[in-house]
């Protein structure tokens, strides 16, 4: 494994300050967990393997520390813990953070679980660190994690956090230091002038063939990432008020059943303007659910009318009528998006991801340039739902664009729609140029 050394801070660590301690971690370990922060520097305090497991050697390095980050190794190669923003002072109190997290990770990048509402995210005496008194770290000054019911302050499950193995090989505790020269990873003008120039660059776009009026983006992607979502977002920014024609929400299975193409009008009584975005079912891992690959084949090829409502046991059958004539260039899917939940990429299953490649397969032997779409970036990482223009400084966000299509970061709308912030409008006009201009940069 790949350490780095950290310095221990000599003046809060007294006799001790002549020692140097190595953090488990990996650089790119370190720079995942960084990213989850924002632009902070981490400094070891207390390594448990070194110091003792017992709750008054954690105390001794990391009482009045400010924000800190517990790291937890155990056996079966997961590494977890939490962030709290509140000193440790054994004052024997519930702690109210609203910026505490949990998170974890097992060889792929770290998902985070942040508090409900701040309340009781910890509680602050002389015995080991804890979240939400729900998980125990360094329990009975002894190398386990325990996990207790109780107040719900965070949301999970110990499989997915620890894999239900609660025998620690390691327990670190790093000082979180914010940095203040930030400097972000993507160029972004964050200005109304700039965004009228961007909806004036929507609204005048001539798709390059003159047979097609309109382009036709196709959004597939896994069960709730937020396909219906962005349609409804688009649609907002330009009927300038919050709509929701496309149902969107949160159920075990899609929630989308039909196939819709919906058209987007430049304001109520506006012109259509030159592009339309196709909703899908969300796909599942399993075969004979959500939305079939045969059944998107159909779409790109322009054969699926609107509204036709899948049925994953039996795909698309096309009547022998239309199948005589292939569908006209209008008809046909322009373009594709894969729409992908920024919380759940470390999570998708080896099953998805394969049925996702051969998606890719078939649309890239039809030649339709493909792109992703990131959603739920807020969710994902803390430093961006503090503040949404963060998005193209947080390291976290950007460890995650990296699939080899192009990768364009949104954060799309909720139903709350008092959360159409300019910030987010912004960048999702930001993604609906791009997408319109793919046309003219591959020939349709
Ligand atoms: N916080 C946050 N929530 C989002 C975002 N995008 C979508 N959501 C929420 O995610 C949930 C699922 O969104 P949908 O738009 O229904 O997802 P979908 O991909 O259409 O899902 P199916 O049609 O069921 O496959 C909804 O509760 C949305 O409000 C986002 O960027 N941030
Ligand atoms: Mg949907």
């Amino acid at each position: 494994m790949n350490v780095f050394l950290l310095k221990m801070n000599k003046k809060t660590l007294g006799k001790r300050s002549v020692e140097s301690l190595t953090s488990d971690l990996t650089e790119e370990q370190r720079k995942q967990l960084c990213g989850l922060l924002g632009n902070v520097e981490l400094t070891l305090l207390y390594k448990a393997s070194v110091h003792g497991y017992q709750a008054s050697a954690f105390h001794q390095r990391c009482d009045h520390q400010g924000p800190t980050l517990l790291v937890a190794y155990n056996h079966s190669g997961y590494i977890f813990g939490g962030y709290t923003s509140v000193d440790y002072t054994q004052c024997c109190q519930q702690i109210t953070d609203k910026e505490a997290f949990l998170f974890s990770f097992q060889d792929k990048e770290p998902f985070c679980i942040k508090v409900k509402s701040g309340h009781y995210a910890r509680y602050d005496d002389a015995g080991g660190p804890n979240f939400g008194q729900q998980l125990c770290f360094c329990y009975n000054n002894q190398p386990v994690v325990y996990h207790q019911g109780g107040i719900n302050a965070f949301v999970f499950y110990s499989d997915t956090l620890y894999g239900n193995d609660t025998d620690l090989s390691e327990c670190e505790v790093y000082k979180v230091k914010h940095s203040k020269s930030i400097k972000p990873w993507r160029n972004v003008l964050w200005t109304a002038d700039r965004r009228a120039q961007l909806m004036g660059l929507i609204r005048n776009h001539k798709p390059l063939m003159t047979s097609v009026s309109r382009v036709r983006i196709l959004m597939i992607g896994p069960v709730g990432a937020g396909k219906s979502s962005f349609f409804n977002s688009i649609n907002s920014i330009f009927m300038g008020r919050i709509t929701s024609k496309a149902m969107s929400g949160s159920a075990g299975t899609s929630l989308t059943t039909q196939f819709r193409t919906y058209p987007v009008k430049d304001g109520r009584e506006g012109k259509p303007l030159p592009f339309a975005l196709c909703d899908t079912m969300g796909l599942e891992e399993q075969t004979g659910a959500g939305l079939d690959i045969e059944d998107i084949s159909s779409i790109l090829q322009g054969h699926v009318p609107d509204r036709y409502k899948f049925n994953p046991i039996s795909p698309f059958q096309l009547n022998e009528q239309k199948a005589s004539r292939p569908a006209s260039l209008q008809e046909k899917i322009h373009c594709v998006v894969y729409v992908i939940d920024a919380t759940k990429i470390s999570l998708m299953s080896d099953k998805l991801e394969e049925k996702l490649a051969s998606i890719r397969r078939k649309v890239n032997s039809l030649g339709i340039p493909q792109m992703v779409l990131m959603t739920k970036a807020d969710e994902a990482c803390p430093e961006v739902e503090k503040d949404l223009q963060s998005l193209y400084v947080s390291s976290y966000i950007k460890s995650k664009v990296r699939v080899k299509v192009s990768f364009k970061t949104v954060k799309s709308t909720q139903e709350n729609g008092n959360k159409l912030l300019i910030s987010f409008i912004f960048m999702l006009l930001l993604v609906a140029c791009l997408l319109l201009f793919y046309d003219q940069v591959y020939r349709l």
